[in-house]
């Protein structure tokens, strides 16, 4: 028998715990496939939560609590990993809310999931049959779906609907292998950091619908603005998509740049000014995407690894150059020459960007 370990985390939830643990050990008794341990990770609860649990271990054998101190709950989540690891050893963990939030009942269909063949299973409240709290004020809804949709659009990875939620099951391999990533992120943005790595190292991500529900016990201890500041700024550190955005603009301005030099100041031929400085941008962008935007695939270092990716990115730059002048000209033809700068605003942001990213994601900086 497979087993697993749910880690509640817990600050004051002295109100809904009880039920929490009960909901879980009913959910599970049924299945016969997974040895299930709970562990509470309490940061020094002031309610009397720690003796709720202390007194439900002694009807429950798999029932542990340890005890830390408050240092948020992406600190709390990898002590509770370690204490896992060292006393359990299992093959998956699940994260859960202790506030009654996340319904026990879905355990056994997380659990389906993985046995199918996926490594990282997420409680979606974005796909079909999930949802969000019809009460929810106008501002939780902007902010829970805002975030989401940044993280999607900000990674490129559409087809994650789910981000930010704390309801998941996630294997070992996974946790072991992202400890020293995530250990660093003691907030709530922990969860997104996980989830990237994990994605990063290929597991295979699945989702399942969810139901959150409000708590109706104690209080929220999230800290909105700082959450928002710490994933934002997540997501713009550690997305490939971002950076590569960013590396294109700095090519332009290369490219810019050193053909106002050679045109302007040395009056150097237009032609020669302009091949010299595309180059110059196109061997800029080539490097600093190596090094830097997808520093995590980057090419061998070797000449017969470099070469001919060098020469894909230039055929993929010229394509770039050749849509645009058409499409620009074209543009031009039937509305006007006048707003020429906004055709291509335009057909850089909804088709050179995509267009590149996609092929350099397929052709040169393949995951290996
Ligand atoms: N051990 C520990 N648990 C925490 C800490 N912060 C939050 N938690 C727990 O993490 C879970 C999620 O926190 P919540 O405050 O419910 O956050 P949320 O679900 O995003 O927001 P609401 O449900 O609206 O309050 C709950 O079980 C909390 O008790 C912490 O610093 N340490
Ligand atoms: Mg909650």
């Amino acid at each position: 028998m497979r087993k697993a370990v749910i880690i509640l985390p817990t600050y004051n939830e002295a109100g809904a715990i009880e039920q929490v643990i009960n909901g879980i050990h009913e959910a599970v008794q049924e299945n016969k496939n997974w040895e299930i341990h709970i562990i509470v990770v309490d940061s020094n609860s002031q309610d009397g939560t720690q003796e709720i649990v202390l007194r439900l271990i002694k009807k429950f054998p798999r029932l542990q609590l340890l005890q830390t101190k408050r240092e948020g709950l992406g600190r709390a989540y990898i002590q509770g990993f370690q204490t896992a690891f060292e006393k359990i050893n299992p093959y998956l963990i699940f994260e859960m809310d202790a506030d009654l939030s996340h319904d026990p009942n879905k355990i056994l269909e997380f659990l389906k999931k993985i046995e199918e063949g996926a490594d990282f299973v997420i409680g979606s409240r974005y796909i079909k049959g999930g949802s969000i709290p019809k009460d929810w004020g106008i501002h939780r809804k902007i902010f829970s779906v805002g975030a989401n949709l940044v993280i999607r659009f900000g990674f490129m990875k559409l087809r994650v609907t789910d981000w930010t939620s704390g309801f998941r099951a996630i294997k070992s391999w996974i946790i072991k292998k992202a400890t020293p990533h995530v250990k660093n992120y003691s907030g709530y943005v922990f969860q997104v950091a996980i989830l990237d790595f994990a994605i990063k190292n290929k597991a295979h991500i699945n989702e399942i619908p969810i139901q959150f529900r409000d708590r109706v016990h104690g209080e929220s201890k999230i800290n909105s603005i700082q959450y928002i500041v710490q994933t934002f700024l997540y997501v713009f550190l550690n997305s490939s998509f971002i950076k590569f955005a960013l590396v294109g603009l700095i090519g332009f301005v290369i490219d810019f740049g050193i053909s106002y030099i050679f045109i302007e100041n040395l009056k150097s031929a237009v032609w020669v000014g302009t091949f010299i400085s595309s180059e110059t941008a196109i061997v800029s962008n080539f490097f600093l995407n190596n090094f830097w935007s997808f520093a995590h695939k980057k090419l061998d270092h070797k000449l017969s690894a470099y070469l001919p990716n060098f020469i894909k990115f230039n055929v993929v730059s010229s394509g770039s150059i050749l849509i645009q002048t058409i499409g620009v000209q074209l543009a031009s033809n039937f509305f006007g020459r006048k707003l020429w700068y906004l055709y291509k605003v335009i057909l850089i942001v909804f088709i050179i960007i995509p267009y590149s990213y996609v092929l350099y994601n397929k052709f040169i900086w393949k995951e290996k």
